[in-house]
């Protein structure tokens, strides 16, 4: 990945992959129509490509490796999903054009490049909104999931649910963060997502959008001070190597939406959509369950490699504010269906004082 082609010849490439892809399965698929005679008969067999931007070992990639399994198993071998990971078909950014131009199947995206399609989606990563990822869950699972699957159905989005990309704190290789000051001046990465990029304006950085993929080594090179996203993703990309400081903000919560071009969907027979469905629920539950464990055991570790600071979340909530008004402004319905479902359980999720 982190090799000298420039950007532009990288995303040729990966296109070049798609449709050589694209190409060997409707060759597989003509092949086993006139095949006949012995063997299996193939010709209802189905193969589905899915992508995603996360490295080995990471929940999603796990994630990703049972909704394979369990949509084998469950349509007796009919299914077979390919996996193409860690940014190999596209960037987030680039998954969700190809799923919306259909050639890509599915994809295990991220919360901000689905927000360009899928506005509202943003606001899930409000500043404080949530205390934990188990309170994320209890929020989004059910009616606040289907508001945002609606709306993705109506631009080309079939969305299975909503996996767990954790809630998000700050890393640096500049000072430690023990207040909202301390990150004014620094020159954060952020995803390509418009809520991240107000918080750290608001915060007084320099937020600097970049794909997950050219992280590692903009924080190697300097490019960037630090970044932020949940420390499974730190660790399983080794962001820690090229950092020094993490500051346990839990300053937002993403999802990863788990979508399907709609038009693929549409023309799966109903027996396979149902082996999808389920498999997807599956898989969900697995990479959550893994985020769970893992989170754990990397704070555990971090704790000994980098120098941790638990700042104040009060005051960073203060500080930030203002940018739930300006996102409030702009959705009304969905920031009160969102905040008033996260305000109804949020006492069941703070932490109890030790
Ligand atoms: C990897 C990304 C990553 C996200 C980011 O595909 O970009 O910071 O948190 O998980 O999706």
């Amino acid at each position: 990945m982190h090799d000298d082609v420039p950007q532009g010849r990288r995303i040729l490439r990966r296109r070049s992959l798609l449709q050589g892809l694209a190409g060997a399965a409707a060759g597989a698929a003509a092949l086993s129509a006139c095949a006949g005679g012995d063997g299996p008969r193939r010709t209802d067999s189905v193969r589905i490509i899915l992508g995603h931007g996360a490295a080995p070992g990471n929940p999603r990639s796990d994630g990703a490796l049972a909704f394979q399994r369990l949509v084998a198993e469950q349509s007796g071998g009919e299914v077979e999903i390919q996996i193409l990971g860690q940014e190999s078909v596209g960037n987030d950014t680039e998954m969700m054009v190809s799923v919306a131009a259909g050639t890509l199947d599915m994809s295990i995206n991220s919360q901000g490049p689905f927000s360009s399609y899928v506005p509202e989606a943003a606001l899930i990563g409000l500043p404080f909104l949530f205390e934990s990822s188990a309170h994320a869950y209890a929020v989004l699972d059910g009616a606040l999931q289907d508001t945002i699957a609606a709306r993705a159905e109506e631009v080309g989005f079939h969305v299975l649910n909503l996996w767990d990309n954790g809630m998000r704190d700050i890393s640096n290789s500049v000072r430690s963060i023990a207040s909202p000051e301390d990150v004014a001046g620094l020159k954060i990465r952020t995803p390509d997502d418009p809520m991240t990029i107000d918080i750290f304006g608001e915060l007084g950085a320099n937020p600097t959008p970049l794909a997950f993929g050219e992280l590692y080594l903009a924080l190697r090179q300097g490019a960037v001070d630090g970044q932020e996203n949940p420390v499974v993703n730190i660790k399983s990309s080794s962001l820690q190597e090229v950092q020094s400081h993490l500051a346990v903000t839990g300053h937002k919560y993403e999802v990863n939406p788990f979508v399907m071009s709609t038009t693929r969907w549409k023309n799966l027979s109903e027996d396979i959509r149902q082996v999808i469905a389920s498999a997807a629920q599956g898989a969900v539950e697995e990479q959550r369950r893994l985020m769970t464990e893992q989170t754990a055991a990397i704070y555990t570790e971090f704790e000994q490699i980098l120098e941790v600071t638990h700042p104040d979340r009060a005051a960073f909530r203060e500080a930030t504010a203002p940018v739930a008004e300006r996102w409030q402004a702009e959705h009304p319905d969905f920031f009160d269906q969102i905040t008033t479902a996260a305000e109804a359980i949020r006492a069941e999720h703070e932490e109890q004082p030790a």
